[in-house]
Formats: structure tokens, C-alpha cells, sequence
């Protein structure tokens, strides 16, 4: 019983391995018509885990030319969870990926890895 506990608990705390830094948390939050934050600053290597929550209605998270594409569940139906490794330098559209309204194609942020 005891060791059960303890293997659960071991399991629970995050294996972070030498000196590579835990994923950095961006909590995003989408409502019509517009993700935020709206700018996203890392440094190339960051693991980022978004967690996205939406203020209104259903949205959708994508950040072009990576295969990251989240559904954001409507409001107080919780969080989606997704990691990104920011392994490329550049500036990456965020957009939203699912129609929302009238101004769906403006719901933009942008994501930059320095
Ligand atoms: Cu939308």
C-alpha cells in the first residue's frame, strides 16, 4: 500500500533532466476576436506549455508552419493543454482555427523565439 503511494508520487513530480529548464507556462485566453496575450517572446529552446482558455465561445489555436492545432473549449468547459518546443527562431502567426464570428479572421497573436 505504502509503496504504491510512493510510485504514484514519483510519477507525479516532473523528470527534468540536467541543466534543461521546465516548460515555461503561457496561459492564453481567446475571445472574440482575439488571443491574450497578443505577443509571445521566448528564447529558442523554450519548451512552452499553453494553457488556453476561452472567455466566450469555442476557438481554435494554431500556430502556422508548426503541426500545433488546438481546440479551446467554451467558456468554464476548461483548458486545453499544449506543448510547443521552440526550437526554430522566427515570428509564428497564432491564429484562430475554428469560425467564431465575424471577426475570425482577424483573432490573431504572434509568437516570437529569439
Ligand atoms: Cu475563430
Amino acid at each position: 500500500m505504502m509503496m504504491a503511494l510512493l510510485v504514484s508520487i514519483a510519477l507525479a513530480v516532473p523528470q527534468v533532466p540536467g541543466p534543461k529548464p521546465q516548460a515555461r507556462v503561457v496561459k492564453v485566453v481567446a475571445e472574440r476576436f482575439a488571443f491574450t496575450p497578443s505577443e509571445i517572446v521566448v528564447e529558442r529552446g523554450t519548451t512552452i506549455e499553453f494553457h488556453l482558455t476561452s472567455d466566450d465561445t469555442d476557438h481554435g489555436f494554431r500556430i502556422v508552419g508548426t503541426d500545433v492545432n488546438a481546440d479551446i473549449p467554451k467558456r468554464r468547459r476548461g483548458e486545453t493543454v499544449v506543448k510547443y518546443v521552440a526550437d526554430t527562431a522566427g515570428r509564428f502567426v497564432i491564429e484562430c482555427s475554428r469560425p467564431c464570428g465575424a471577426g475570425h479572421t482577424a483573432m490573431r497573436a504572434i509568437l516570437v523565439v529569439k
